[in-house]
């Protein structure tokens, strides 16, 4: 099949410009933090949508896009997750994670309980697509989806961010839970549960430092 092309639509800023864009990007970017301390104040679907929208158009192999976000609200479904997930949780600290684990995850402070998992107004969960399904239910490959997942789930907490919300990627493991609440079809695996919302007023956040740029970066010829 020859491929339809199209011009790409591109302006191009002044290299000063570029140059400026890239540093107020990277400041407005460092200010991003996982919060876990969230506020119940609603937020729009609409809002939501948005997110999700800049997160799809994330590249992904062979353009399959092979994601679904699945956004929830509903407080039945959100005490479903959060009693699912803390089930597994208390497995996981109370003895499944080795210990080498749980000093790692010492500066955190993480524990089993998940009450965001209530309190924030959105939990958005990312599901891989294994693979996908044609319209007469036929399997169709999928190519390179960690990355492709992982390049959305990039974008979408970028979105979060931009937009002046806060989210935390959240890990419950294992998550099997989640394809059966939110009833989602065997060719999808639940890979980041992501509550987003405000952060409450009083929210903290661990000291955490970022690695130096030279820890980081290697940039060829020196
Ligand atoms: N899934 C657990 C444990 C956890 C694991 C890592 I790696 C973290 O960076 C944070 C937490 C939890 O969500 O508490």
């Amino acid at each position: 099949m020859k491929p339809k092309l199209v011009p790409l639509r591109y302006e191009r800023p002044s290299l000063p410009e570029v140059a400026a864009r890239a540093r107020s990007f990277f400041e407005m970017m460092n200010r991003r933090r996982t919060v876990r301390d969230f506020s119940p104040e609603r937020v729009p679907a609409g809002v939501i949508e948005d997110l999700v929208r800049a997160a799809s158009t994330a590249p992904s192999g062979a353009h399959r896009q092979p994601w679904t976000f699945v956004a929830v609200s509903d407080p039945d479904i959100k005490r479903r997750i959060r009693i699912a997930a803390e089930r597994e949780e208390r497995e996981n600290y109370g003895g499944r994670m080795p210990d080498e684990w749980l000093r790692a995850l010492e500066p955190l402070g993480t524990d089993e309980h998940k009450p965001f998992l209530e309190i924030a107004p959105w939990l958005v969960v990312l599901f891989r697509q294994n693979y996908g399904v044609g319209p007469d239910g036929e399997h169709v490959r999928h190519y390179y989806v960690s990355e492709s997942v992982g390049i959305a789930a990039g974008l979408f907490l970028t979105a979060v961010h931009q937009a002046g919300l806060v989210a935390l990627t959240h890990t419950p493991s294992p998550m099997g839970f989640l394809r059966e609440i939110l009833n989602r079809p065997d060719n999808e695996t639940a890979c980041l549960l992501i509550p987003v919302g405000y952060p409450a007023a009083d929210a903290r956040v661990p000291d955490l430092r970022r690695k130096p740029l030279a820890d980081v970066l290697q940039i060829l010829p020196e």
